[in-house]
């Protein structure tokens, strides 16, 4: 078991606690062409903090926005919040007004920290909300030259944290959910050490000389943990990019000699073709791939390559981090390998009974770390007998591996963004030419998945690639881009049952 004490701050510990610990002149974050030490770190946040509590009006237990691509300014506002005893909501730089709105209902979000360059959004979604009343930009370029900004420099560099219990709520993630409504699940602030003190202790064995990088963007509870807990947690770096793509990572990995990455097989795939082309990656002690299966054929490249397995592994929003993974020293190809110390996992049937192995079945997983909805009322589908059901198809072998079969019908999983076949569908339908459609996930060499669309059009309307760029161009403008149908098929009807409910699975296979 982990063992803390009844009062613990979370953002004090990956701050002030660490410079207590002497590691205050290491450095702590890199991002926007500058490092910043532990004890920087620290005085920032305190600012911050001072500067929420003070001219924002935060107080414990208000729900907390933050707005924001990967960058060390975000991490300040998110460990500042979390010292003021805020509940911090991280979201993603690219959702819309209505999907940002749909958070601020769910959580009852008071207060907003954004990046000063996509606020407009932000505004959008406020100037109708009954909660949301007080919206603040900061830089998320680091020069501080915005209002939250100039307000933290007046303060001093000292924070009286709030006290708060080990079981006070830290953080709200949300999961998109196969539905496109978003569920809200609650993390403690001990939680956010557990997962370094498991996970990251045990599999990937951090050390203060280890230098993060990553994609997955931190307000997916996996970048969250990757590319700021697990470093912070052990006086590590982290490296912040706000456009990770893969040669960018491969810049950092070069320039920084970093020695573990997050990412999704997608990047890992391109990484290797730069390898080829001699980019050295050398560096890396550690390459960890979540968010989406580990194809075989790329686990094996890997280790052809580096000698060094890749860690596949999986986690869930709803538990904060990976929670089945492939160890260095145990480990198996197109496997995910067995539960982190102190989570059980099992794969079971329809009726929630343990199925033998070799069988798939839904998989569900029990752990420290989860899994508390926001409202009781769904709990009871996702959670059965203290069990996190899990919307992913496994098989157990016969020595206790965990293997992936499927994924929930309805979630597409395309270069590791999780995206809800029927948001895209509402999103569709709100076009007037659109008078049916289905959103399904197709395979795609470079993707692993990407979104199609299959539409019925309104009477009057002709196909054409035309309206196809069209309803490209609405998706994205309706909801967070990355979402779009990057295939549109228009076909006269879709396949549906005697009830008219429509067959997605009868387009997957006609594929
Ligand atoms: O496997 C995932 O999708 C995941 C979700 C949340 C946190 C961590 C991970 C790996």
């Amino acid at each position: 078991g982990f063992d803390y004490p009844d009062r613990l701050n979370a953002g004090v510990e990956m701050t002030d606690t660490m410079v207590a610990k002497g590691f205050g002149d290491r450095t702590a974050l890199i991002g926007n062409g500058r490092r910043r030490t532990y004890k920087e770190l620290a005085d920032w946040t305190n600012r911050l903090a001072r500067a929420m509590v003070e001219d924002l009006g935060v107080k414990p237990g208000n729900r907390v926005l933050i707005r924001s691509a990967n960058n060390p300014a975000m991490v300040a506002c998110w460990l500042a919040a979390t010292k003021a005893g805020a509940v911090v909501i991280n979201t993603m730089p690219m959702l819309r007004s209505g999907e940002l709105a749909k958070y601020v209902e769910a959580a009852q979000i008071t207060h907003a920290l954004c990046d000063t360059r996509l606020m407009d959004e932000l505004t959008a979604c406020a100037k109708d909300s009954p909660w949301l009343k007080t919206v603040v930009g900061f830089d998320g370029t680091s020069n501080h030259d915005a209002e939250l900004d100039r307000l933290a420099l007046e303060k001093p560099v000292t924070f009286e944290a709030v006290q708060t219990a080990q079981d006070d709520v830290a953080l709200i993630g949300f999961t998109s959910g196969s539905t496109g409504k978003p569920k809200a699940t609650m993390h403690f602030h001990r939680d956010l050490l557990i997962v370094a003190d498991g996970y990251a202790r045990e599999v990937l064995g951090v050390v203060p000389e280890d230098i993060f990088v990553g994609s997955p963007p931190l307000a997916f509870t996996f970048g969250l943990g990757g590319l700021a807990i697990f470093p912070l947690r052990f006086g590590a770096a982290a490296t912040l990019l706000e456009n990770a793509t893969p040669p960018n990572m491969i810049e950092i990995i070069q320039k920084y000699r970093a020695t573990v990455c997050f990412t999704a097989p997608t990047a890992y795939r391109a990484m290797m073709r730069a390898m080829d082309e001699g980019a050295d990656l050398s560096s890396l002690r550690a390459a960890v791939s979540a968010g989406e299966t580990l194809p075989g054929p790329v686990y094996d490249e890997w280790m052809a390559k580096t000698g060094k397995p890749m860690l596949d592994g999986i986690g869930a929003t709803e538990m904060l981090h990976i929670f089945v993974t492939n160890r260095f020293t145990d480990h198996r190809p197109a496997c995910t390998g067995k539960p982190v110390t102190g989570y059980e996992a099992r794969v079971i049937g329809p009726d929630g009974a343990e199925l033998p192995p070799g069988e798939p079945g839904r998989l569900a997983v029990k752990g420290p770390t989860g899994c508390r909805y926001l409202y009781g009322d769904r709990q009871g589908e996702y959670v059965q007998n203290g069990w996190n059901i899990t919307g992913d198809t496994f098989v157990m072998d016969h020595d206790g591996y965990f293997h992936f079969a499927a994924r929930n019908d309805d979630m597409i999983v395309s270069a590791g963004y999780n995206i809800a076949g029927p948001e895209v569908e509402a999103a569709l339908l709100a076009h007037p030419a659109v008078a049916e459609c289905a959103v399904i996930g197709v395979p795609d060499e470079a993707r692993g998945t990407i979104v199609e669309a299959h539409i019925v059009l309104g009477a009057g309307e002709t196909p054409s690639d035309a309206l196809a760029k069209l309803l490209q161009e609405h998706v994205k403008a309706t909801i967070a881009p990355y979402k779009y149908p990057r295939s549109i098929i228009f076909t006269r009807a879709l396949p549906k049952t005697e009830t008219g409910k429509i067959q997605r699975f009868r387009l997957r296979q006609s594929g």
